[in-house]
């Protein structure tokens, strides 16, 4: 895939032309079944401990830093020439940035063109209707691209929100979310349930919105209006009932590009750059999926920032 091409195609597109991208993309997600290099439980992607996956944090409408990321992995030729490589975003792929439509039209080309290969977690800013954070831009920018027909594709997009899937694991070794681990949750059939109405308010939130915090026991009320910050004594417990050493998650920017937390159990990843956040680097990850690593202070040489 050309990706320069794709990047100008989004800049360009009309109105139906993107839909039907968005139409196609929810289409594929929808009769998804297991693939080489993935098994799938409801909105829970269980990769194969085999070949590397590239795992990129938020990018919030940031698609010069994502063709960064691109370039200077190379990882696109690598994902062509060895189809055990896998691409992992962690979700928010827009809000805050101008390019925010173009970053959707991206990731499901992206998608589309590597269907075995490509996984879009949902962040919470592809939350359900009921939880949509704040501020919420991506409508401003929609509309300054398609003008009256900015609604229907609006529609659309949330459609596919719906579709995204909520986490990734590889057995043994991690656990990947957009926000963090619920205090309550006690198996990954919970996370798989995810797309199940009765969980929405509990797990998905949680999933979601939650914030690693060092002070906290147990889980406190976020300050974010939604979701929990939760202490490192939930973190042991969630991993070890999930058979997981390392949580990566996005949802929270780092100066360089990456933090760790909770007795460096935790990788959180942050891939965008620029105003609001203070940021100095973005960073990712290319992570050999076979090797075990107890901790993500392990996980360091494998880490990029840009
Ligand atoms: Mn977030």
């Amino acid at each position: 895939m050309d990706f320069s091409k794709t990047v100008k195609e989004s800049e360009g597109i009309s109105a139906e032309d993107f839909t039907e991208l968005i139409d196609k993309t929810i289409e594929l997600l929808r009769f998804e079944s297991n693939s080489e290099n993935f098994t799938l439980a409801g909105k829970l992607v269980c990769l194969k401990p085999v070949g590397e996956a590239l795992v990129i944090g938020d990018l919030h409408g940031d698609l010069v830093s994502l063709r960064v990321i691109l370039e200077q992995s190379g990882f696109l030729q690598k994902m062509e020439t060895d189809k055990r490589q896998t691409m992992v975003f962690l979700g928010d792929y827009g809000d805050r940035g101008a390019k925010s439509p173009e970053l959707y039209y991206a990731v499901s080309s992206l998608k589309l063109a590597y269907p075995s290969q490509v996984v879009l977690l949902r962040g919470n800013h592809e939350g359900p209707s009921d939880l949509i954070a704040s501020p919420h831009d991506l409508p401003i920018f929609l509309q300054r691209k398609f003008k009256e027909k900015w609604v229907a594709v609006y529609q659309r997009l949330g459609d596919l929100f719906g579709y995204l899937y909520t986490a990734v694991y590889v057995e043994d070794r991690y656990l990947m979310v957009h926000g963090g681990l619920p205090s309550k949750i006690r198996s990954l059939q919970e996370i798989a349930d995810t797309d199940k109405p009765h969980t929405r308010k509990t797990f998905l939130e949680e999933l979601l919105w939650n914030d690693p915090d060092e002070l906290v026991r147990g889980a406190s009320p976020s300050p974010r209006g939604a979701g929990n910050l939760f202490g490192k004594t939930i973190t042991q417990e969630v991993l070890q009932k999930l058979n997981a050493k390392i949580l990566i998650r996005g949802h929270e920017p780092a100066v360089n590009g990456s933090s760790l937390n909770h007795d460096r159990k935790i990788l959180t990843l942050f891939s965008r750059k620029g105003p609001p956040y203070f940021n100095k680097f973005g960073a990712y990850i290319e992570l050999p999926l076979n090797e075990k690593f107890e901790n993500a202070n392990q996980l360091l040489p494998y880490i990029h920032k840009f």
